[in-house]
């Protein structure tokens, strides 16, 4: 299953584990770098230094490439910038924001960069300024997304940029992986269908309400903040719903939410947590182990696309 993308990577598969805040921890990443996609560390809001103990774990339990995903809006999100690039990390992921001023630092270390983006303008603005590829996410991802679907997204950035671009949102099995083949990704990442691995570290209660959720099931809230974001519908998300239609301000969202998906995922407040998963949580039905799961998803995009003309 080479492409560009396995070449860019160095892995077996061109499947990446979403960055996901914290969620993506060590354990995770490498078990499915050992699998033979791309782990990411998710660095989230952590401190620097939280971030550096996981980078070197990860190298503990896998000789073969991860990577680390900056969120963006962290305070902490220069400092781990400078870490990723002392630390000899191989690949770069950003979300939430632009990370255009990392570049230089991380193109001189020989890091391969790859911002998630939302928007055929952001696309072209990293191309231009160095990144390796992009991840193009669709609005049915979970956590913070932008306006457009996958099925939408995807094509318009494969014809705006020259560089890889790697799919998101919404893909959970090799049907998923072969469509956005389709639509020219060359790779695809995927978050929700991790989490309920048996390496990932959740809380069970959060894993039970991915593996119990409809295609009906994810609300988001923060569209009237300028913060959109895709949980399991719950009382949290019910209440911040209600107190958006009646014109609530930023503080008082920002209440119901702070802390929520820690409460969530290590504390298993499924309730009033927030349980960021992505739509196509309605299909996710099994825990198995990232191996079992990276082997399942190859053999059925195999199966439909083999012969096709994308590998090469
Ligand atoms: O970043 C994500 N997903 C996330 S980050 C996160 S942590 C968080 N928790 C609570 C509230 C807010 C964040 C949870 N999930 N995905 C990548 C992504 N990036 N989706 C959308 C974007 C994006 C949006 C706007 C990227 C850039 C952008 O504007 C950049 C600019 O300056 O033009």
């Amino acid at each position: 299953m080479q492409t560009e993308v396995t070449r860019l990577l160095g892995t077996e598969y061109p499947i990446i584990q979403g960055g996901m805040a914290w969620v993506a921890e060590y354990h995770l990443a490498s078990a499915v770098s050992n699998a033979g996609g791309l782990g990411l560390i998710g660095a989230a809001s952590a401190p620097a230094d939280w971030v550096r103990e996981q980078i070197r774990e990860a190298k503990r339990l896998t000789d073969r490439p991860f990577g680390v995903n900056i969120m963006l809006m962290s305070p902490y999100a220069g400092d781990v910038a400078e870490i990723v690039a002392e630390e000899g990390v191989k690949v770069v992921t950003t979300g939430a924001g632009n990370p255009e001023k990392y570049m230089k630092m991380w193109k001189e270390a020989g890091v391969k960069v790859i911002p998630v983006v939302a928007s055929v303008a952001l696309a072209k603005r990293m191309e231009r300024c160095g990144a390796d590829a992009v991840v193009a996410e669709g609005c049915e991802a979970g956590g913070h997304i932008g306006e457009n679907t996958t099925m939408v997204l995807v094509p318009q950035i494969v014809d705006a940029v020259g560089i890889p671009v790697i799919a998101a949102g919404g893909i959970a099995d090799g049907r998923g992986i072969a469509a956005a083949f389709m639509l020219g990704a060359r790779g695809v990442q995927m978050g929700t269908h991790f989490v309920v691995t048996e390496e990932s570290q959740v809380h069970e209660n959060y894993k039970n309400r991915i593996i119990g959720a409809k295609d009906i099931d994810s609300r988001v809230t923060g569209r009237t903040t300028g913060h959109p974001v895709r949980a399991l519908r719950n009382d949290m998300t019910k209440k911040y719903i209600e107190l958006e239609n009646k014109g609530a301000g930023f503080e008082e969202l920002e209440q119901l939410t702070l802390g929520g998906l820690r409460k969530a995922v290590v504390e298993g407040d499924v309730k009033n947590g927030s349980v960021m998963a992505g739509q196509i949580a309605g299909m996710v039905k099994e825990k198995t182990t990232c191996k079992e799961l990276i082997d399942r998803l190859v053999r059925e995009t195999d199966d439909l696309i083999k012969g096709a003309g994308f590998y090469v």
